[in-house]
């Protein structure tokens, strides 16, 4: 399959960490969720072979050999020698940990708890309203926006902003003073609040100004053609 792909970036050799180790696939443009794992792949200096695809090669995600990967027909998902994971967050939590010397790895079982909680957190609290957000605020024709479902759904993340905004004036990072897995998987999932008002939340903007203007992240928002806004 994977060499079946057009556009397929193919192998990018980034680094010599994985050189005799387990050959690392990421199936997923990075004009999806797979953005997450690009990202991830990017900070940690690993070979990795690119297979781009996504919800317009719906013959690919729906043939027995994605449905074997992946039987949610969903990017990304990541082939690690035999070992196979989908769930974009639940990608990076393991990469962060296979890769440690990235130090991106929470360094104590406290401290990992903490990345799951905030990565729990993004996922179930702030994934789908963001999205739902930037699409009738930025990406659907003026014709298509629901301004009522955006200003609720936009209304109902105040709350969770202002956890984040809380926890972000106590440390300058999830985790405290560096940033890790649980920065990376918490901003990803809110890349599109880069192109929305922030203002209410300075601490928040901030940070993700932060997170966005590592080389990995900004790397991997080039691969959408995206600049991080200043
Ligand atoms: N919770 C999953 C969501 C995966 C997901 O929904 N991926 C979308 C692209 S962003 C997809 O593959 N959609 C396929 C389709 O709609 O047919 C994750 O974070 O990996």
């Amino acid at each position: 399959m994977a060499n079946s792909q057009t556009g397929c970036a193919g192998w990018r050799r980034i680094g010599a960490e994985t050189m005799g180790m387990e050959r690392l696939t990421v199936y997923g443009s990075a004009y999806t969720r797979a953005l997450r794992t690009l990202w991830m792949i990017l900070e940690l200096n690993v070979d990795y072979r690119h297979v781009p695809v996504g919800p317009s090669d719906r013959g690919e995600l729906a043939s027995a050999q994605f449905l074997a990967l992946n039987p949610n027909a969903r990017v990304p998902v990541i082939e690690h020698g035999e070992f196979v994971l989908w769930e974009s967050l639940a990608i990076n939590l393991y990469l962060a940990r296979k890769y440690p010397s990235a130090g991106l790895a929470p360094a104590t079982l406290e401290q990992e708890a903490l990345a799951w909680q905030w990565t729990l957190w993004a996922n179930s609290v702030l994934d789908e309203p963001v999205i739902t957000v930037a699409r009738h605020r930025l990406l659907l024709s003026k014709a298509e926006r629901d301004e009522q479902l955006a200003d609720s759904t936009w209304n109902a993340l105040k709350k969770p902003f202002a956890v984040l905004e809380g926890a972000l004036c106590r440390q300058p990072f999830l985790l405290g003073s560096a940033f890790t897995v649980a920065d990376l998987n918490v901003a990803s999932v809110m890349y599109r609040c880069l192109y929305l008002d922030m203002d209410e939340w300075p601490r928040v903007g901030l940070w993700l100004q932060q997170c966005f203007s590592r080389p990995a992240a900004r790397a991997a928002l080039e691969m959408r053609e995206l600049k991080v806004p200043s």
